[in-house]
């Protein structure tokens, strides 16, 4: 039978989040000046590094202030995701401003408004309905206001299109454990699949080197998966890759018991690990090797997602 067009619509709503556009270029109403070690230029808000931050460069606390993510062609987008205010860290969070009224305008000049939480954790946005637009255009109404500096930052910022993702999306992670938030951030295993490489899971075996450390991914249905794609590790950088442990092999195991053995690269770059396919409705990734960082004895993993 065919799905109905209301059911169809209900699915879509449904998925948690369609593929993420990548944007031509950002351009912004002002730009904060770079100091000596950093700058806030909008080239920060799609290097897939939450760490990094575009502050605008207004009077004040930058009311009025936009950005304008041209999407280099018309395309239909159904949503996005902020990072709101400046994710450097927890206490850079707490100084700057973050916006709190954002009015979204297309292309054909449609308008919608949203109201954001007032909480360090990226924020999905849905547009009303699907929009066919050139580009969206973020514009800060107003703000809430930072504890030391007026200047409104966005640290990342994503937009999406009507096309599922690419990848199996879990229904629910288990960890064997997980290290507990710091300054950085939380090490959930949801940051496996932000699309960033400065968010991710760290087990917090204080003993171990993460051999024996294991994630699960649960899938929402019986699933054919064959690749694994990973960035392994702290993907924020190669100096930051030495510093933790990183996987060099694995065991899967899937819903019916049986396993598949993979060997894992350490290398910071994106990698994607073929294995025979196996239909499942979740995947137990055990660590069976791991190489040394040398800073932190912890296990690291920056992105992580099977696929058919
Ligand atoms: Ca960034
Ligand atoms: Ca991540």
């Amino acid at each position: 039978m065919p799905l109905s067009p209301l059911l169809l619509l209900s699915l879509a709503l449904g998925s948690a989040e369609a593929k993420n556009l990548k944007p031509a270029s950002i351009s912004a109403s002002s730009t904060y000046p770079a100091d000596e070690n950093v700058n806030y230029e909008t080239t920060n808000l799609t290097d897939l590094k939450a760490s990094t931050v575009w502050a605008e460069g207004a009077e004040g606390s930058g009311l009025g202030s936009f950005l304008v993510v041209d999407l280099g062609g018309e395309k239909t987008v159904t949503g996005a995701r902020l990072w709101n205010g400046n994710w450097y860290t927890s206490d850079f969070w707490q100084r700057h401003s973050r916006i709190k009224e954002l009015e979204v305008e297309f292309s054909d000049g449609s308008v919608e408004k949203f109201t954001l939480k007032d909480e360090k954790l990226p924020e999905l946005i849905r547009f009303a309905k699907p929009v066919k637009t050139s580009s969206v255009k973020f514009k800060i109404k107003s703000v809430y206001t930072g504890n030391t500096y007026n200047d409104t930052c966005v640290s990342e910022v994503q937009v999406f299109d009507d096309e599922p993702v690419d990848y199996v999306k879990p229904a629910a992670y288990k960890a064997s454990s997980i290290y507990p938030e710091d300054a950085d951030g939380n090490y959930s295993p949801s940051n496996l699949e932000d699309g960033l490489v400065d968010s991710m899971w760290c087990e917090a075996n204080k003993t171990g080197d993460g051999v024996g450390e294991w994630l699960e991914m649960s899938f929402p249905a019986a699933t054919s998966v064959s690749k694994l794609r990973l960035r392994n590790g702290n993907g924020y950088n190669m100096s930051f890759f030495m510093k933790a442990n990183s996987a060099t092999a694995a065991t899967l195991t899937f819903s019916d018991g049986k396993t598949e053995k993979i060997v894992i690269k350490a290398t910071v770059a994106e990698q994607t690990v073929e294995f025979p396919a196996h239909t499942t409705t979740k995947v137990k990734i055990t660590f069976d090797e791991v190489r040394k960082g040398k800073e932190f004895n912890d296990l690291c993993i920056s992105e992580g997602t099977f696929l058919p």
